[in-house]
């Protein structure tokens, strides 16, 4: 096959497929349920999962991604560390015949496109997640906010909307004060929440893009001192069971999901493919929402 295809190559339909995963790195929660949900899922199905950790690196998904092309798979599943080092993986992918689906993150899409240069992105509405989290805030918290925002990983889809859906909700009196990257991590989510209190004392709303920041972020503050919940409202996303635990304790104030349980809906919209149906650029996940409210009757059924 060739470079130029107008159109994401195509999957024919057979009783088994090697499919490669090009996972993005394996340090939390998420990740490792997202990497079982697809390997149980492969697994059900009678398909060979080729399996990839990048570990945190783009370059070392770049190489991963070449390597399953090397080997011959029949379609790719990648989860784009960041929005713009992926693209040449994506192309490389598409000329050598071989249809990619972008999982959870998404890339840069003035430099690739859905239905051409890959199948689909299959993921959550990153901005909607940080927008609900700024809504939920101002109805609870009345009488402003000063807010310290941890982002996720620099460069990457959900760092960029999350911060741009939170930003842009945001209403007079509420105001981020400080702003910077705790890569997704909680150990450095703890660090920077603790210089970022230092800097800014009076802060009383943390907003952490995932919930290994923000359990980082509650350790900074204990270590401060601080009562998370009373002195300092901490806000997450992800709503894994640690997390939604911390909301019915109190710790965490609320917390937006982003299901990481990608294998079913990842392998069934390849079989919707390899029969020939038109597959549309985005299939959407929906995410609850676990407040004082509901985590403790979600509690037990969150990842
Ligand atoms: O929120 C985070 C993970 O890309 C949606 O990446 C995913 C994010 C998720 O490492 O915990």
């Amino acid at each position: 096959a060739s470079a130029g295809f107008a159109q994401s190559p195509k999957l024919v339909q057979k009783d088994t497929y090697k499919v490669g995963f090009a996972q993005t790195e394996s340090n939390n929660p998420w990740r490792i349920a997202q990497t079982k949900s697809m390997q149980d899922e492969a697994a059900k199905l009678g398909y060979q999962l080729v399996y990839t950790d990048a570990a945190g690196s783009a370059a070392k998904q770049v190489a991963d991604v070449n390597s399953m092309i090397a080997q011959g798979v029949d379609l790719i599943f990648l989860a784009p560390r960041e929005e713009k080092p992926l693209i040449p993986a994506v192309m490389a992918a598409k000329a050598a015949g071989i249809p990619v689906i972008l999982l959870d993150r998404n890339v840069d899409p003035s430099l690739a496109k859905p239905g051409e240069d890959y199948v689909t992105f299959i993921g959550s509405d990153f901005v909607d997640e940080g927008k609900r989290v700024a809504e939920w805030l101002q109805e609870n918290k009345q009488g402003g906010a000063k807010i310290i925002e941890l982002e996720g990983t620099t460069g990457s889809s959900p760092a960029n909307d999350r911060k741009k859906g939170f930003d842009e909700a945001l209403k007079e009196g509420y105001t981020v004060v400080a702003s910077q990257s705790g890569d997704f991590a909680r150990d450095k989510g703890r660090q920077v929440a603790e210089a970022l209190l230092q800097a800014h004392p009076d802060a009383d709303v943390i907003y952490a893009h995932n919930d290994e920041m923000a359990m980082g972020a509650i350790s900074a503050l204990e270590a401060a001192g601080k009562t998370p919940g009373k002195d300092v409202w901490v806000l997450s996303i992800d709503g894994g069971k640690e997390a939604v635990q911390a909301v019915v304790d109190g710790k965490i104030a609320a917390v937006v999901e982003c299901n990481p349980r990608f294998g079913p809906k990842a392998f069934e919209t390849m079989a919707r493919y390899a029969k020939g149906e038109q597959i549309e650029p985005w299939v959407k996940n929906t995410d609850k929402f676990y407040d004082p409210k509901n985590a403790k009757d979600e509690v037990a059924s969150a990842y």
